[in-house]
């Protein structure tokens, strides 16, 4: 029997496995990172960096639930140089995706002016979702601020680039944002980011379970695949087709993964269960996706990529 490929390719860049981490998953310190690279994970995303270290939002910030979880990390990372200071000194075959955010649109903008000056010629990915910030809106979920920051970031950066995106809810909503985003020469896009602002109640103390932001939070896992895998049937069916798809939200098995790639999917990101499981989570999905493309005769992510059929096909 041949052997299954499980490899994919996004710009320059080859993943021998197609899971790696969501940001801010296991992702902002050195030893975290380097615990993902030893992992069987096909590549690392770091924890979305801003200009400046930041500590985040006050705890408790983040909190498990029997069905995914809900967050309000509130962007806590070293810094954009710790991380690019990280990448020039790691010495691994993988893919190292370095995630960049900042509250302000100027800050974003000097972030990537700091990475096109660097040395670093690895994926980067813009995070334009994270709903987490006290008093900012979620640039993705704004058509014209969406475009402004394409347009002044094009204007000078030639690496390879990628987008984070929100979840969205309407068909006129890929409509428009699709529109927007086949301008640029975008090399992926990530959807989706949690799914922003939700609730988790604690029926017994009658209160909220995070603290931040009067406990309004962004929900991953098993909540959220089906938003996920509409977001990536969507805009698989509008991007033009070299912007590649990086599918994230709910997986929990191998078979989540084959959904997420045959809706579009180029690679696919572990976010709660990585927390809820450990890194060990990236073999077992691994197999399980293995075995599922085994009994059905598939050797390569290729041969079912896209190919999610209408109800009546
Ligand atoms: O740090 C966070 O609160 C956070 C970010 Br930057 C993000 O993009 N998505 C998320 O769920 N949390």
């Amino acid at each position: 029997m041949t052997a299954i490929d499980l490899s994919a390719t996004i710009g320059n860049e080859t993943f021998q496995h197609p899971l790696i981490n969501a940001a801010g998953v296991w992702d902002e310190t050195a030893t975290e990172m380097n615990a993902v690279l030893a992992s069987d994970a096909g590549g690392l995303t770091t924890k979305s960096a801003t200009l400046a270290p930041r500590a985040g939002n006050p705890q408790p910030r983040y909190f498990d639930t029997d069905l995914g979880s809900i967050n309000s990390m509130g962007l806590p990372n070293q810094g954009l140089a710790y991380y690019l200071d990280f990448i020039a000194n790691t010495d691994t075959n993988k893919p190292i995706d370095l995630s960049v955010t900042g509250t302000k649109m100027a800050d974003q903008i000097d972030a990537l002016k700091q990475i096109q000056a660097s040395d670093f010629a690895g994926l980067c990915e813009l995070n334009l979702s994270c709903p987490n910030v006290v008093g900012k809106p979620q640039i993705g979920y704004d058509l014209e601020a969406t475009k402004e920051i394409l347009d002044r970031v094009f204007a000078f950066y030639t690496k390879p680039l990628g987008v984070k995106l929100p979840p969205y809810f309407d068909l006129q909503q890929y409509d428009a944002m699709a529109e927007i985003l086949n301008q640029y020469p975008l090399t992926y896009i990530n959807a989706i980011n949690s799914v922003g602002n939700g609730l988790v109640v604690d029926p017994e103390t009658e209160r909220v379970i995070i603290k931040p932001k009067g406990g309004f939070g962004g929900i991953g896992g098993k909540y959220i695949k089906p938003v996920a895998l509409a977001n990536v049937r969507a805009f698989r069916q509008r991007l033009r087709p070299e912007i590649k798809i990086i599918g994230t939200g709910g997986v929990t098995t191998g078979t989540d993964v084959f959904e997420l790639i045959l809706c579009g999917a180029d690679i696919v990101e572990l976010g709660t269960v990585v927390m809820q499981e450990g890194l060990d989570a990236f073999a077992r999905i691994n197999q399980e996706l293995a075995d599922l493309m085994a009994a059905k005769g598939y050797q390569n992510l290729a041969d079912f990529r896209g190919h999610l059929q209408e109800y009546d096909a």
